[in-house]
């Protein structure tokens, strides 16, 4: 069975870890994204992929959701004694050597995509029926505009890290862009890997920064709307507020409500003109369950969350069997 999974970081990865438990035969391929990507003192640093990586290969720092267990921040400290900025994002020893090994191996020559292949090797070998590819091997970077008065049209432009890490999301999002998306193509896999699969899951990622970049990928919207395979999308936001991370701060900037039924609209029924042949809602959004079958989109309830592997299994298995016809 080939399973494809639509995936951000830290919600994808736990999303990802239930989808194994609940097909340890499958083949599964993470589509992952990158537009969270940043090269910081020239070292070219892929967050979602690394989370997803550490996570399933089991070298994640839990309490964080990002970087290395038992990481040390040695460097880090030497580069602040320097005084050399940005000293905002959290550069691990440990993880460094992953950003030390792709910034070569891409220097190279070689594509994302092969450079993701020879760094999941280390810590994917225990699943070999598992792989990692970048939603794009070209440089696509989410950017997000702010109020500054100080700069024309009273906005200024920065990169989503920025925002997210040194701003901890705190300033409105006005907008949000994806500098290179027209010019990105799939990465080598990624439309075969939907056009050939028998399930694809859109985690309960990020709208806006982790699934919104994937979805604008040109190729990849049209490869969802063709394959033959069913297409489930997963809430990640329950009761009107996200589980995980900070999506309720973004979807204003692209005037969706922070809703499951208004991220299921979003993202659209297949039958219309969008990719979802189901919307997978946790029960605390029930009551909107009715509003969005009026809208064509198939809706199906469960309890979502992802307290463990399991657990994800369970609602992942529930959600397949409400689709129409066999499965
Ligand atoms: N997130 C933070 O909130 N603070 C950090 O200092 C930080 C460093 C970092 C380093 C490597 C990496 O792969 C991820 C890192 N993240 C950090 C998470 C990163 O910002 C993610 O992109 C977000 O969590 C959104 O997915
Ligand atoms: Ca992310």
């Amino acid at each position: 069975m080939q399973v494809v999974v639509l995936a951000g970081g830290v919600g994808g990865s736990r999303f990802v870890a239930g989808v194994r438990a609940a097909y340890p035969q499958a083949e599964l391929t993470v589509i992952v994204n990158t537009a969270d990507d940043i090269t910081l003192h020239g070292l070219r640093i892929c967050p979602d992929l690394d989370t997803m990586t550490y996570t399933l290969g089991r070298a994640i720092d839990a309490d964080r959701g990002w970087g290395r267990s038992g990481e040390s921040w040695r460097v880090k400290d030497e580069l602040a004694a320097y005084g050399l900025e940005p000293s905002w994002f959290g550069l691990g020893d440990l993880d460094l050597a992953t950003h030390l090994v792709r910034t070569q191996l891409l220097a190279a020559g070689l594509p994302l995509s092969e450079v993701t292949r020879r760094v999941t090797a280390r810590w994917l070998g225990h699943d070999p029926l598992l792989t990692l590819l970048p939603m794009t091997d070209d440089v696509v970077e989410t950017e997000v505009a702010i109020g500054d008065t100080d700069s024309p049209g009273g906005r200024r432009w920065l990169h989503f890290q920025e925002y997210w890490v040194r701003l901890r999301a705190a300033p409105d999002a006005l907008a949000v862009r994806r500098t290179g998306i027209e010019h990105a193509h799939p990465a080598p896999g990624v439309a075969e890997a939907i056009a050939g699969a028998d399930l694809v899951l859109v985690a309960p990622s990020n709208p806006v920064v982790s699934i919104g970049p994937i979805l604008e990928v040109p190729g990849i919207h049209a490869a969802l709307r063709a394959t033959p395979a069913p297409v489930l999308g997963f809430a990640g936001i329950l009761g009107g507020a996200p589980v995980l991370g900070m999506a309720h701060r973004l979807l204003p900037a692209i005037g969706v409500a922070v809703d499951a039924a208004a991220v299921g609209r979003h993202y659209g029924a297949r039958a219309a003109d969008g990719v979802l042949d189901l919307w997978v809602m946790d029960s605390a959004d029930a009551a909107d369950a009715a509003g969005l079958e009026v809208d064509g989109l198939r809706v199906a309830v469960t309890g979502l969350m992802m307290s463990s592997p399991e657990a994800t299994a369970e609602f992942l298995r529930l959600a397949v069997k409400a689709l129409p016809g066999p499965s």
